[in-house]
């Protein structure tokens, strides 16, 4: 009976697993906080809800050095070289003369990206430094005044567009190069008239970067930590409006502003501020209690804290494909989306290692990418074995990254509320090879929980696999009609 899997699961529940989050846990009054409570419901969000697998790129003249400067290594951020004691900053400041990527294809990058699987891309406009890749007409440090000339921004829009790939832009509000940027709030009239002319250069900025690259969905912020930043809420506020007003279906995480007493990423009520949660910074949530049901993505560095460029990838640890896989997955089975961190070097090449994993990643894709793009967490009970993530009420993926030795990957059927329905399994299979699982009886444990196992022998590959299940609620008084099929 090797075709027919149908099970019989004694019950299951499939309650929506958005528990979105409708009520305000206090009310402190506030006139910057939140504007919008529980997730957004348009469909540009629910695009990017959707995407699953990111790209993120960090580029800028912090590529040319690569972490070195005068034979000696900088074992911080490459991107943050510039704050080394040992880069004085005039040379740094000289660094775009030279910039002049001779490889730089972005056709290539953006092709990449689609073979790994990307489904959006984030790229540094503008890091703290204050370079910008795109030819700014309010400042003079700018990729028009390299050897290089042309618009970087602008190429790689049209290139990853053209593969389907939508393109959001990272942008910090941190501006090392701009003379009336300041990171304390300005206290004297001098730093207060000097910091409202970078504010005001950092709104022109902003609307000439949704005007000059109109596909552009999203805006990645990054800086606002700085407390001359935080104190500017009201101000930071009318401009996310008025950026949102710009461009219908704008997605602005919620690292933009602060609310009116200066709480980030969520107000004074607990709410989250923005579209999504941004505090996801090289880390991830372990369960979806924390998550309060919002929408969320997680940026992740190949090494341990590497954005930009940095030549020596010996100097800490350097995740390895499996492991990006699995953060992926278990990403998606949390309602979240993974950004994997790419740092072209100063010619633009796209270093081996990244290539590397690029490749293993789209490869795995190739034959998974079901159990993630559209897929959400499930409300079944996490194993051992790996990560659930669903589509819709009826599918179930089964990502197994540890495989059990006994060949059995063991399913815990969920509860019903209802005890007139159960849940059966009318079909499943892997998705490797298409070829039908053979569904058996598991038990149950004292607290009347129910158990299926499923014949899993390890796959050829020696890669994360993908069982799927086919569920559906029927009627309890047809469950004679299935539990025939249970072997
Ligand atoms: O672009 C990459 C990094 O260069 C940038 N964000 C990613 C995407 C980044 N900038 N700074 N950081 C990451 C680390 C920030 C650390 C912080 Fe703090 C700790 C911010 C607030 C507390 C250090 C201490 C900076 C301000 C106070």
């Amino acid at each position: 009976m090797k075709k027919i899997i149908s099970i019989l699961l004694l019950c299951g529940l499939f309650a929506g697993t958005l528990a979105a989050q409708n009520t305000r846990r206090t009310s402190v009054p506030l006139q910057h906080g939140a504007h919008r409570l529980g997730p957004r419901t348009d469909a540009y969000m629910q695009k990017w809800r959707e995407h699953g697998l990111g790209q993120f790129i960090h580029w800028g003249v912090y590529a040319i050095p690569g972490g070195h400067w005068n034979g000696e290594t900088y074992r911080g951020a490459a991107e943050w070289i510039r704050s080394w004691n040992k880069m004085p900053k005039a040379d740094y400041d000289q660094l775009y003369k030279q910039f002049n990527p001779k490889n730089f294809n972005a056709k290539q990058w953006a092709r990449q990206a689609k073979e790994m699987g990307a489904k959006y891309m984030i790229i540094t406009t503008k890091h703290h430094d204050g370079f910008c890749l795109w030819p700014s007409k309010y400042t003079d440090y700018t990729i028009a005044n390299t050897p290089y000339k042309k618009d970087i921004i602008k190429e790689l829009v049209e290139a990853y567009n053209a593969e389907g790939i939508d393109v959001t832009l990272y942008f910090s509000i941190i501006d090392w190069n701009h003379k009336g940027y300041r990171s304390a709030a300005p206290k004297t009239e001098a730093d207060k008239a000097a910091y409202e002319e970078f504010k005001q250069f950092t709104r022109n900025q902003l609307m000439e970067l949704l005007t000059n690259y109109p596909t552009v969905n999203g805006l990645w912020f990054d800086g606002s930590w700085d407390r001359a930043w935080i104190e500017q809420a009201p101000w930071v506020d009318e401009l996310e409006g008025e950026l949102r007003a710009f461009r219908p279906g704008l997605i602005i995480g919620s690292r933009f502003r602060a609310d009116d007493h200066g709480k980030r990423h969520y107000d004074s009520n607990g709410d989250l501020i923005g579209d999504y949660d941004q505090t996801w910074e090289r880390n991830m949530p372990e369960t979806l209690k924390e998550l309060n049901g919002v929408d969320w993505d997680c940026v992740m560095t190949i090494p341990e804290n590497q954005w930009g460029y940095h030549s020596d990838w010996s100097l800490t640890y350097v995740k390895q494909p499996y492991e990006l896989i699995e953060m992926l997955v278990k990403a998606v089975s949390l309602n979240g989306n993974l950004v994997l961190n790419f740092g072209p070097d100063g010619n633009g090449n796209i270093r081996p290692e990244e290539a590397h994993i690029a490749k293993e990643i789209g490869t795995w894709m190739q034959v998974n990418s079901e159990a993630v793009y559209g897929c959400k967490n499930s409300p079944w009970e996490k194993q051992g074995w790996g990560y659930y993530t669903q589509k819709g009420d009826n599918r179930l993926y089964l990502t197994v990254f540890n495989q059990p030795l006994n060949n059995k990957v063991r399913v815990k059927v969920p509860k019903c509320a209802d005890d007139k329905k159960i849940v059966i399994v009318e079909k499943a299979w892997f998705l490797a090879d298409k070829k039908a699982a053979v569904v058996k009886n598991g038990g149950r444990d004292k607290y009347g929980n129910v158990y299926y196992d499923i014949d899993s022998p390890v796959f050829k590959t020696g890669s994360p696999y993908v069982i799927v299940l086919e569920v559906r609620e029927v009627d309890k008084d047809k469950k004679d009609e299935y539990q025939q099929a249970i072997m």
